[in-house]
């Protein structure tokens, strides 16, 4: 198992890669070309820039999240063969930097949704929340909460100027029930399969969150079941997953530790995240201790350990703790206390071995 740690770039994070060198352990930074839109194709230099302000601090580059689908690929609208011929051609780029694992999410519209981004917790610390009662009927409305919460900050799935055509966006997407979405993503994923072999790149996606329908758009990777489908749909072993405990886990339905131990050798890269779950389906994000959630993270870890993950793993949104002002769910201490809950348990199951 190799450890990572996402981070935003200079100047769209409050963290710096010196902090996160000191957190035991880390040997990737989990990175992406923030300012690029869907359908842009990422270019050599940029990528190099990359890589040269990783250097010096002896960081991988191995993990992209996201190269983001084109909502032209999804919907299969007039321009998607353009847009994937763009992401392969940001593939075969990327795969000349050492990258291996691209995270990707086929969500229609918005990536994670949350109606509350700094919600108090009875500790003192806020985290992300989902208060199924308060998703407003009225995606805008949403939209407009997310981007006022997140002012000088890109958020990746909300950027201002797509968010600005939601409209026509919601329009493209009323031809789009689940099936067509499913034909849309095996559509990308055929396409793209050769030259991931070619470039030793695996695409894994990841599930959507929350793990159910919002504002009547289809999700598709929302238990075990649409996870199986989707493997068989293409099966490759360069078709593969970034599983989200938080994700899956946020349906009490979803039994995470057992859908690792079944799809364990097409993970290509592990997000570890607890959440606590209320009775009336609300859900808070918490820390990545495992009482203090409902996830089973012990049982995740040690379904990793027993499959002999070699793939890559990250502690994902963390709360926000000892004031810390920074990206809802990125800051860094409690990520660094996740990072060393997750080792401190993989550490002695090495011992035990
Ligand atoms: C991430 C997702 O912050 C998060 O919740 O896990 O936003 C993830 O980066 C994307 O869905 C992957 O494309
Ligand atoms: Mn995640």
């Amino acid at each position: 198992m190799k450890m990572s740690f996402r981070w935003y770039g200079k100047g769209n994070d409050t963290i710096s890669l010196a902090q996160i060198r000191q957190i035991p352990g880390v040997e990737e930074i989990v990175w992406a070309l923030h300012e690029k839109m869907p359908g842009e194709v990422w270019e050599e230099s940029e990528i190099r820039a990359v890589q040269e302000e990783f250097a010096p601090y002896g960081f991988g580059m191995s993990v992209v999240e996201s190269v983001n689908v084109h909502d032209d690929i999804k919907t299969a609208g007039p321009d998607r063969d353009l847009y994937i011929g763009n992401y392969i051609q940001t593939i075969r780029n990327l795969s000349k930097f050492g990258v291996k694992v691209i995270c990707y999410n086929f969500m229609p519209v918005f990536d994670w949704t949350r109606t509350d981004l700094f919600h108090p917790l009875p500790d003192g610390s806020t985290a992300l929340f989902y208060e199924k009662s308060k998703i407003r009927e009225d995606a805008k409305e949403m939209a407009d909460y997310i981007l006022k919460e997140c002012k000088g900050f890109t958020m990746p799935g909300w950027e201002p100027e797509r968010l600005a055509g939601l409209e026509e966006l919601f329009e493209k997407y009323k031809k789009v029930d689940k099936e067509t979405l499913w034909a849309n993503l095996k559509y990308f994923l055929e396409k793209l399969m050769p030259v991931c072999h070619e470039c030793g790149i695996k695409m894994a996606i990841h599930p959507d969150d929350p793990p159910w329908d919002i504002f009547g758009l289809p999700r598709l990777l929302i238990n075990e079941e649409s996870v199986g489908r989707f493997l068989k749909m293409v099966d490759d072993p360069y078709n593969c997953l970034t599983l989200c405990s938080g994700s899956l886990g946020s349906n009490p339905k979803n039994d995470v530790p057992a859908i690792v131990r079944k799809y364990a050798d097409r993970i290509a890269f592990a997000h570890i995240r607890n959440v606590k779950i209320y009775e009336n389906g609300d859900f808070s994000e918490v820390s990545h201790r495992d009482c203090d959630g409902d996830v089973g993270i012990l049982e995740i870890i040690k379904a990793y350990h027993d499959a002999g993950f070699d793939g890559y793993i990250r502690p994902d949104h963390g709360r926000h703790i000892w004031g810390e002002k920074c990206r809802p769910g990125y800051g860094l201490y409690d990520r660094a206390l996740g990072i060393m809950y997750i080792l401190g348990a993989w550490d002695m199951l090495e011992k035990q071995k």
